[in-house]
């Protein structure tokens, strides 16, 4: 008896239909129009080294990058499917500095997505995986106009979040708060089927990733910590690919501590990662995956956003990994406060 091919559409669709019967569907067109433009964006990043869409843009985006072509393409392809789809009433990226507004077909479209459309792309010309990640949010303010405070909510109003890693394969991951699950782009019939349901990750993890360039610029607790990691009692062996969907894979899939933690001084000072479109939903999918996600003090999804491209430090791991990890961060924290 083989088993049943479910494809991510099927499964959205059964899912809705056995656990939110009154939903009007929305929800679940949506996530098929990022499904949509995973694929258009899949079929692009595999052929990069072949057509002239390396290299740099004359751009840079709000965070200063040069923008590489396949971002500016892969945003653009994430706005035409949600704009033709018009589930969405608008939309944050990485890409643009403003919110952009999309005009939705109905009042049930009342959802807007913070979207890191290409991320890792320097890892580009190289041939490392990269990803894209969204994160859904229900609109919250009132009348049809959307406003910087429909996105400025904690992670934990999330509705859905996921990435798709452009990997050895392309993988769709994706939580809507039941459980973390992953699909397998076939490319012969252009589907991605399930291959990764109810993904949970190991309660000790084999690997820690930091990028320890850094560690000169760290906090004491913070270098304290990472120490600890690599004390030989631990057994963790380092990996660190430097790009985030592929580091996050890897650590949900085998286990293991992801840090970027912020510096005490210069232009990381708040940290790297941006909380709307690439701590928050990594942090909904690990949660339900049995994880954590901190900012060093406390749980991301419980942090009040300030700015839609706010920075913060970022620790994830297991429950356990994540409480060992706390303890180090305020224990230590103490320590250096009370020798002062
Ligand atoms: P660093 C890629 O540019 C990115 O935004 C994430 O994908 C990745 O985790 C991080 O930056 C890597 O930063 O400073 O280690 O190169």
């Amino acid at each position: 008896m083989t088993e049943p091919v479910i494809t991510v559409e099927r499964f959205i669709h059964d899912a809705q239909k056995r656990l939110n019967p009154d939903a009007t569907g929305t929800l679940s067109n949506l996530l098929g129009d990022i499904i949509l433009a995973a694929k258009i964006v899949s079929l692009e990043v595999n052929k990069a080294g072949l057509l002239d869409i390396l290299g740099d843009t004359e751009k840079t985006n709000v965070q200063g990058e040069t923008v590489r072509k396949l971002d500016d393409y892969a945003n653009d392809v994430f706005i035409n499917c949600l704009n033709h789809g018009r589930h969405v009433c608008g939309l944050i990226s990485e890409e643009m500095e403003e919110i952009h507004p999309i005009s939705a077909t109905s009042e049930k479209a009342r959802y807007v997505i913070a979207l890191d459309p290409l991320d890792g792309s320097s890892n580009i010309d190289v041939n490392v995986s990269i990803g894209s990640i969204f994160s859904i949010y229900k609109k919250i303010s009132d009348g049809d106009e959307i406003s910087v405070a429909d996105f400025l909510q904690s992670g934990s109003e999330q509705v859905a979040a996921g990435y798709i890693i452009y990997g050895s394969s392309t993988m769709f991951v994706f939580t809507t708060g039941r459980g973390t699950h992953g699909f397998t782009l076939d490319p012969g019939v252009g589907e991605f089927i399930l291959s990764h349901p109810n993904i949970h990750m190991p309660l000790m993890g084999k690997y820690y990733s930091v990028n320890e360039s850094n560690a000169l610029t760290w906090a004491p607790e913070v270098r304290s910590y990472i120490d600890h990691l690599k004390s030989p009692d631990q057994g963790y062996s380092t990996r660190y690919i430097g790009s985030l969907v592929a580091d996050f894979h890897r650590n949900l899939l085998k286990g293991g501590v992801f840090c970027y933690p912020a510096s005490t001084s210069g232009k990381l000072k708040s940290g790297k990662l941006r909380l709307m479109y690439e701590a928050n939903p990594m942090a909904f999918l690990i949660e339900q995956a049995g994880g954590q996600a901190i900012d060093g003090t406390g749980p991301i999804l419980e942090r009040m956003p300030e700015s839609i491209h706010e920075r913060v430090p970022l620790f994830m791991g297991s429950k356990e990994e994540m409480k060992t990890c706390l303890s180090w961060l305020t224990a230590e924290c103490n320590r250096s406060h009370a020798s002062a």
